[in-house]
């Protein structure tokens, strides 16, 4: 039984609102990963409204529930889109999206991802930057991506300066090549102060190389993690300040209550759900029907 099942028979299986029922609410939005204090205060919380608004019904506290849940999402801002953020460009001043998150959550499938969803959806021409280089096949995956949707990549070679890649796809981009860069860089470095120093650094070079230009980061995390990705996302959010996260693998897991902690403890709202490998599978995160999705509503 995956979560939305869980969620799905705990307030069928209820018939009244007793104390047990807020208790073991609470334990199930921890199975769902929204963090211990954030589920208890939830659970009490709406026990005091149930009180106060006189719902008696399971049925109208998991509408209750979905709201407070909702609200919570609010803390951040809710959804940033990048999409409506993005002024019209200027070749003189190209915007940049830098994708950011440990190994393996799905930074160069997401690149690949958002270079379709601007070019096909909002006649963009983006550039995809393999800053990635510490692993050969890092470039290959994004080189091979490149073929896929005809785009623009640039590479050098493994082992160069990360920075060094993206100062060059600015440059293609002033240059007429393009007008979006999406950079794709590593999640894995010798150690996790190294990993840090090169993505500040890239940080640094782009602040500086495109002024002006909108510059959007992104942190990916993977919702099959579950606690680990706010782990994660804290030290990021230390490093370079990310505006939004995407969360991948939200098909595998159909849970993702992580996203409530990163909202509320890091104030770091989600941009985008990604539910699956291919490049369509990616929608903008609403976070009512996240909510909604997350107490067993549809
Ligand atoms: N099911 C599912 N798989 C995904 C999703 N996003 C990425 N993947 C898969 O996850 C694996 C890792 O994805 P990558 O894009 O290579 O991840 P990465 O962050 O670039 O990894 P490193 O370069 O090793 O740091 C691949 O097999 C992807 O196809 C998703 O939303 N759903
Ligand atoms: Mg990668």
């Amino acid at each position: 039984m995956n979560f939305v099942e869980k969620i799905k028979s705990f307030f069928a299986g209820k018939p009244v609102l007793s104390d047990e029922f807020f208790d073991e609410l609470a334990d199930l939005l921890i199975e769902g990963d929204l963090g211990p204090a954030e589920a208890f205060k939830i659970g009490e919380t709406l026990r005091d409204c149930c009180k106060k608004e006189k719902i008696t019904v399971p049925e109208d506290a998991r509408l209750r529930l979905a709201v407070l849940l909702e609200e919570m999402l609010h803390i951040a801002g809710g959804s940033r889109d990048v999409l409506m953020q993005l002024p019209d460009q200027s070749v003189d001043a190209p915007a940049v999206i830098l994708l950011l998150g440990v190994n393996g959550v799905g930074k160069t499938t997401t690149a690949a991802k958002l270079a379709a969803l601007y070019r096909d959806s909002f006649g963009r021409k983006p550039i995809l930057a393999a800053a990635d280089t510490f692993r050969a096949a890092a470039i290959d995956q994004l080189k091979l991506h490149g073929e896929k949707l005809d785009l623009r990549v640039v590479a050098h070679k493994q082992g160069g300066d990360p920075a060094a890649v993206v100062y060059d796809a600015i440059e293609s981009a002033r240059a007429g090549k393009g007008d979006l860069i999406i950079v794709d860089t590593a999640g894995r470095m010798h150690t996790k102060t190294a990993l840090v120093e090169e993505l500040r650094k890239i940080d640094r070079v782009v602040e500086a190389k495109a002024q002006g230009a909108k510059y959007v980061k992104y942190l990916v995390l993977d919702a099959t993690t579950g606690r680990n990705a706010l782990v994660q996302a804290e030290v990021f959010c230390e490093a370079v300040s990310p505006e939004a996260a995407i969360v991948t693998k939200y098909d595998s897991t159909a849970k993702a209550g992580v996203i409530f902690s990163l909202a509320s403890v890091l104030r770091l709202p989600t941009g985008y759900l990604c539910t699956g490998e291919k490049y369509g599978d990616m929608k903008k995160f609403d976070p009512h029907e996240f909510a909604r999705e997350f107490a067993g509503i549809n």
